[in-house]
């Protein structure tokens, strides 16, 4: 073995021994997750792969953030079956349910809305990210920021500081709102914009600290600027689309 084969080889060992600390040892946080509960409510694929939307989400986060947190939202919704067996008929679209929870028994109403909201959040969020996608909003989606925002450059800081202003766990957003604007808000916990505000969500950024904790610490700030590079615009186009109809 000549020098440069073995500085390959202890690279190589060091390496592993980097991702034995992170998750115990290796392939154990794959082994380890959770079991697909029995039950109507499915945990969606993410489309791409855990490391996909590095250096702005590190694959941890994404491993633990799609397996564990949306996971157990899931558990959650097939337990919930048992107290409520309505709620099956929201597997297949969540919204008309999360639009109008005061038909939600008021026992599993707080279940209901933390459960269904976090699963309809993390699934809307997980399909508005993509790597390599466009750089910027375009067609029509694009001449509403211009309209409502001066410029998307305007937009995006007005999310950011959405996003900075939710005190503790919650969302930012850019939603249509009733009467078609396009305004930028943010809710608390795993409330969706579909309830108390009755807006459609074009864009959605998670800022729980468990979105981007392990890469940026207490810095939500740079994890915000970041997800921007993340954003699949055309699914952004197709949610304004659709908002709008
Ligand atoms: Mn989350």
């Amino acid at each position: 073995m000549n020098r440069r084969q073995s500085l390959k080889l202890f690279a190589g060992a060091a390496g592993a021994l980097a991702a034995e600390s992170l998750f115990g040892r290796p392939g154990a946080l794959a082994q380890t997750a959770p079991a697909q509960p029995a039950g109507p409510f499915k945990l969606p694929p993410l489309g791409y792969a855990y490391e996909a939307l590095e250096p702005n989400i590190d694959a941890q986060t994404m491993t633990i953030h799609h397996q564990r947190h949306h996971g157990a939202f899931i558990t959650n919704l097939n337990n919930l079956i048992g107290k409520y067996p309505e709620l099956a008929a929201s597997a297949s679209d969540p919204v008309p349910l999360l639009s109008d929870l005061s038909k939600v028994p008021l026992d599993v109403r707080t279940g209901v809305r933390n459960n269904l909201g976090g699963h309809w959040n993390h699934t809307f969020f997980w399909e508005l990210m993509t790597p390599g996608g466009a750089k910027e909003p375009g067609g029509e989606l694009k001449s509403a920021i211009d309209r409502d925002f001066k410029s998307a450059s305007e937009m995006m800081e007005k999310l950011n500081a959405a996003g900075l202003g939710r005190f503790g766990s919650g969302w930012a957003w850019l939603i249509v709102t009733k009467d078609k604007k396009l305004d930028v808000v943010n809710t608390p916990y795993q409330d969706t914009p579909h309830m108390e505000l009755g807006g459609k969500p074009v864009l959605g950024v998670d800022v729980w600290e468990h979105a981007y904790y392990l890469k940026y610490q207490n810095r939500r700030g740079d994890y915000l600027k970041a997800w921007w590079n993340t954003v699949n615009w055309d699914r952004a186009a197709d949610n304004f689309k659709k908002a709008m109809a």
